[in-house]
């Protein structure tokens, strides 16, 4: 966020009531804001606590004065007049704030926020930055704002040493770690502080450190290289994130020199009780491990005949005496497949590991889902894992990072994406959705939990999303993809926001329109850039939900046979009388049904599958009619077409800010726009041709195949 964006704020006189460490970065923010922008900033309080702050006495300024703000603990009191009346329609409603909500309100030119806890104070803070002068215009009655979902974390893909193929953060596309570098903390304190400050302003409040492949070094984070992880906890706590690390569970052999890493052998549980008191001794509010165990070759339970359930339980138990959680991923499947082999499938794998351990868990361990079966394609359907697990917690995994999605030289932006999965009815259109399983408020229960009591006991894990950024200059190397950075935050608060709202508020705050001589186009043409953007990449890359077809080991560009042949389990099928991946009960690899009712029938029917996902569901032929009315073929074609002609009117109308933006910026922008259209163009080609090759059924419209 530029200063400007504080300036509305920063032009007020406020008012800070409370005390702690997240109050202190309130007043510390208010300073700044204020003595660039000419509003004040008194840190009032009890007495006694106006004491041990000295300095504050000398700048704070006299009451009569008046004031346009207060921000206020409702235990500091007593309050001036207007808090104090946000505080009564409180208590007459009855209404609690939790741990980091606020009430917001304005009366008789005063704008208050309200809060039980410093961390709301933080987020209510932030809000008045986000609302900008519209804070303080027109009277406002009491709003309550509190999270939806508890935990909001950041997984960070980043290596301590530079990994020979993955390079300093795996999938990482904005330059190095901002936490490390060659081997060592990196102690640039700055932009870590900044970082911290960036992710509180979207209500962030966990991140874990590294990289979930646990290397050699990586490893040692959780011993003798504590310090470094303790380091940048001291720097994101003020800001009210918590540290979070990503451990092998190889660990207790690795660093413990046990012969085992067993999870039932008890010296391996004392180990790991052991490790973790003393990762609180340095770390008091840790927040847990984060663990890739039995995936894509990372060690876990299975090498001593053990269940997942085993192995989370082992750490979940060393870190319940702290009140730590343990994120245990479900992204386990097999990738030494053979494809000559059709009756394995890779999208069964997770639900066929985890669904029958429902109710094992314990209660601090989180389950952490990807939002779909395979790997963050651009287009999936919901994973049935999320439906299935109603007696355990889960946390649903977003991929900020956009490893399929551009990987942050393509406009992608992902607001849309995650809205439709979150907002999904998992048992049907009116039922809970994936956001009230991630926010533990509602559930639809599973063939040996009734709806009832699932809905009663559903505790929910939050929103994870693999953070996309790095020490690059504009963060995320994609100036535009720190929208989707955003994104994420603004919906694991709150996941019905509408995603272009969302994306409006960005813009706001990123491009403010005082710093511009003509806020309006501005404004539009983002809009206009972003708004469909992941629209138009899944139109020129893989059709109808079929995924992949990307170059193996990058990721980016096409290559349409490049997984095909391949151990990883991500086939399309195709061959000249149709392509997809039969997936039903009937005749397929039975995957439907690991769905509730009605999605387990509207997947498994041909009439009734969506278009978007026909190709991941059923293997069609290629005259096969969509509800659009166009035969598949004809959808590759046209789609291709119509997604290049798409990003070409996209740069176009970037072109049009010229001299109204930031040169850096726009120098940026065209470049990537560039990239963008030479890859687009080259994923069409290479679709249209393969599909027409493989066909022989000529464009409708004798637009030029290869
Ligand atoms: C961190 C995909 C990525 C891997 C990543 C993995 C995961 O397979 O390509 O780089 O590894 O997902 O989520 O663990």
């Amino acid at each position: 966020m530029p200063p400007e964006a504080f300036r509305p704020l920063g032009s007020r006189r406020c008012l800070l009531y409370g005390n702690g460490t997240l109050v202190d970065t309130v007043r510390d923010e208010l300073r700044q804001a204020t003595a660039r922008y000419g509003g004040d900033v008194r840190h009032g309080g009890p007495a006694d606590t106006l004491a041990d702050r000295g300095g504050d006495r000398g700048e704070s300024h006299d009451y009569d004065r008046g004031y346009d703000v207060v921000l206020a603990l409702r235990d500091s009191g007593p309050l001036p007049a207007e808090a104090m009346a946000v505080d009564a329609t409180l208590r007459r409603d009855g209404a609690t704030l939790g741990p980091e909500g606020y009430a917001l309100a304005r009366e008789n030119g005063v704008t208050t926020v309200l809060a039980d806890a410093p961390a709301g104070l933080l987020y209510g803070m932030f809000h008045l930055v986000r609302l900008g002068d519209a804070a303080f215009d027109a009277p406002r009655p009491v709003e309550r704002h509190r999270p939806a979902m508890d935990l909001r974390m950041l997984n960070h893909w980043d290596n301590v040493d530079v990994h020979p193929v993955m390079g300093q953060v795996e999938r990482g596309y904005a330059g190095g770690s901002i936490f490390w570098r060659d081997g060592a903390a990196r102690a640039d304190w700055d932009r870590v502080r900044a970082y911290a400050r960036l992710l509180a302003s979207i209500g962030v409040n966990a991140l874990s450190v590294n990289n979930v492949n646990v290397h050699a070094t990586e490893a040692r984070l959780l011993t003798d290289r504590l310090g470094d992880v303790a380091a940048i906890a001291d720097h994101l706590r003020p800001y009210g994130i918590r540290v979070h690390l990503s451990v092998s569970f190889a660990a207790p052999i690795t660093l413990g020199g046990l012969p085992t890493a067993d999870p039932l052998d008890e010296r391996v549980q004392a180990w790991w009780a052991e490790t973790t008191r003393r990762v609180y001794e340095a770390i008091p509010d840790f927040g847990g491990y984060v663990v890739k165990a039995d995936s894509e070759g990372q060690p876990g339970p299975f090498a001593y005949g053990r269940s997942h359930a085993d192995g989370a339980n082992l750490l979940a138990d060393a870190l319940a005496p702290y009140g730590g959680v343990v994120h245990w991923r479900a992204f386990v499947y097999n990738h030494r497949q053979d494809w000559r082999d059709r009756s394995t499938d890779r999208a069964r794998a997770a639900y066929d590991h985890f669904a029958p351990l429902d109710g094992q868990f314990r209660d601090n361990t989180i389950l952490q889902v990807k939002y779909g079966p395979m790997d963050f394609q651009p287009r999936e359907p919901i994973s049935p894992v999320i439906a299935a697990m109603p007696r355990t917690r889960l946390a649903v995994e977003l991929q900020i990072t956009q490893e399929y999605t551009g990987q942050q030289r393509h406009v992608c932006y992902l607001g849309p994406l995650w809205s439709e999965v979150l907002g999904f009815g998992l048992w049907g259109p009116d039922g809970p959705t994936v956001a009230d399983v991630a926010a533990g408020t509602g559930h639809g229960g599973s063939p040996s939990v009734p709806a009832e009591t699932a809905r009663a006991t559903v505790r929910g894990g939050g929103l994870v999303g693999v953070s996309n950024v790095g020490d690059d200059f504009f963060w995320t190397y994609h100036p535009l993809a720190q929208a989707n950075l955003y994104a994420f935050g603004r919906l694991a608060w709150a996941p019905r926001l509408d995603p272009v709202t969302i994306l409006d508020e960005w813009i706001d705050l990123t491009f403010p329109p005082s710093t511009t001589r003509d806020p309006q186009t501005v404004r539009q043409t983002l809009h206009a850039v972003m708004d469909d953007s992941w629209r138009t990449y899944e139109r020129y890359t893989a059709p109808l939900g079929v995924g992949f077809m990307v170059s193996p080991g990058t990721h980016y560009g096409p290559d349409v046979d490049g997984y095909e042949y391949s151990p990883w389990g991500t086939y399309h099928f195709a061959d000249r009388d149709g392509v997809g991946v039969d997936r039903t009960r009937a005749t397929g690899t039975g995957y439907t049904g690991q769905y509730p009712s009605p999605w387990a029938e509207i997947y498994e029917s041909l009439e009734r599958c969506p278009d978007e996902l026909l190709l991941f569901f059923h293997h069609v032929p290629y005259s096969h009619k969509l509800h659009s009315g166009s035969t598949v073929i004809q959808h590759i074609y046209d789609t291709h077409f119509a997604g290049v002609d798409e990003v070409v009117e996209m740069r176009r109308r970037w072109h049009e800010l010229a001299g109204l933006i930031d040169p850096a910026v726009d120098a940026r922008v065209r470049e990537l726009l560039d990239e963008q259209l030479r890859c687009a163009v080259e994923w069409r080609d290479q679709i249209n041709t393969y599909f027409f090759r493989k066909s022989g059924v000529p464009d409708a419209h004798g637009r030029r195949i290869y």
